[in-house]
């Protein structure tokens, strides 16, 4: 496996024919937390979570087998899940359908590796709307999502109030979702000055697409992360399917990776098939393992596919692209990981969860008008204009 992996020296990005030597990498790596260290005026307490990521193999797949089924498991359950709210939309069911159908290589491998809970000692999730998988990963059951695409009351993210993939989970740290593109790069910087004030384990996560970059509040998290003594825990991520809804990657984009913008910042940059759960799992592990240790920030670009187009407004129909799950699964198989039986079983099984959860709920109740203004501000002060 090829690993378009960043230098691990702050400022540098690798590109697939820009690799470097272990060796080099290594002594990039001493440098640069030396370097580091000395510009920060607070450190940050060392946990447990902070320990060398532990060194897994099995032939040339670099993850163990149990890590590689659960993987695949929970990749499987979320296109399951994504492909049955795509009906539920079809069907009129619901409104609106946006989600990650080609992303759960990523969101999967994140959402495994996210240390969760409630308060700035845990990390916090700004996400967009492509998070299933990593919802799913971090232990999220069908129902909710289901239950925010349908808008019914039971939802426990809005009370039915949003649109699919626009979750909030406060007791994992799972910022609400925005309909507005990249202000949720702006909002980690929050949260990251209040982890980094409390110097212990936890990070700010921040995902998003690649269109979305153009917008001031990237540019934002790259300045506030970066500044010099003042360095914030932040894991500033983008996923690029090479589309904004229509309009196509190479229209706008001048330069050639997003995440060279981070090596004008100094800060450690990288980039990485997103298609290739393992590749992408083990870049998650290095760069939480370096922004825990170091206080420092990271910009990491993954590259992903979009298969059912931008949403439903776009006809949410299969567009061919590279699917990540049939790769893996393929891969698994040539290496005994996997059986034909055991990759049918899961998909039916999770096929028939998601059906049965969607009549479930589709019995559940809608919201009722008196509750439009709840939690528009805390305890429901001043929420009707009408009474301004
Ligand atoms: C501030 C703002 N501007 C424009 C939009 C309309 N809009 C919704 S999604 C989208 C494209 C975003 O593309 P990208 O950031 O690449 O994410 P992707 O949808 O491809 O995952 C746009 C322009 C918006 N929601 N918010
Ligand atoms: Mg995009």
């Amino acid at each position: 496996m090829t690993r378009k992996k960043a230098s691990k020296k702050k400022g540098k990005t690798s590109s697939p024919s820009r690799s470097k030597s272990k060796k080099a990498k290594k002594s990039a790596t001493k440098k640069a937390t030396k370097k580091s260290a000395a510009k920060k005026t607070t450190s940050r307490k060392k946990t447990t979570t902070s320990k060398q990521p532990p060194k897994k193999k099995l032939g040339s797949l670099e993850l163990d087998k149990e890590t590689l089924l659960g993987m695949h498991d929970l990749m499987v359950k979320s296109r399951k899940l994504e492909e049955r709210m795509i009906q539920i939309y079809k069907r009129g069911d619901a409104y609106f359908w946006i989600g990650a159908p080609g992303e759960e290589a990523f969101g999967v491998a994140l959402g495994m590796q996210i240390q969760k809970g409630q308060g700035p000692e845990y990390d916090y999730s700004h996400l967009h709307y492509r998070c299933t998988p990593t919802l799913i990963a971090m232990g999220m059951e069908m129902e909710p999502a289901i239950r925010l695409i349908m808008n019914k009351a039971t939802d426990p993210c809005t009370g039915g109030r949003n649109f699919s993939n626009h979750y909030c989970f406060p007791e994992w740290n799972i910022v609400p979702v925005t309909s507005p593109i990249e202000v949720q790069y702006s909002a980690a910087i929050g949260t990251a000055i209040a982890q980094r004030r409390r110097g212990n384990k936890g990070i700010s996560i921040v995902s998003g697409g690649d269109a979305g970059t153009a917008e001031g509040d990237f540019a934002s998290s790259l300045i506030w992360s970066s500044r010099p003594g003042f360095e914030l825990p932040m894991y500033i991520t983008v996923q690029n399917n090479r589309w904004g809804i229509s309009t196509d990657y190479g229209s706008q984009h001048g330069e050639k990776y997003i995440a060279d913008r981070g090596r004008a910042f100094g800060m450690r940059t990288g980039y990485y098939n997103g298609n290739d759960p393992i590749e992408t799992y083990l870049a998650i592990q290095d760069d939480m393992y370096y922004i825990r240790r170091n206080g420092l920030p990271v910009l990491a670009e993954f590259e992903v596919s979009r298969l059912y187009g931008h949403s439903s407004a776009s006809g949410a129909n299969p567009t061919g692209d590279v699917c990540c799950i049939e790769l893996f699964e393929d891969k698994l198989l040539r290496h005994g990981i996997l059986t034909k039986e055991l990759i049918k079983e899961r998909h039916d099984q999770y096929q028939e969860e998601a059906r049965s959860v969607a009549e479930k709920v589709r019995t559940e109740a809608d919201p009722q008008a008196d509750t439009i203004w709840d939690n528009v501000w805390v305890d429901n002060e001043n929420a009707d204009w009408r009474k301004f």
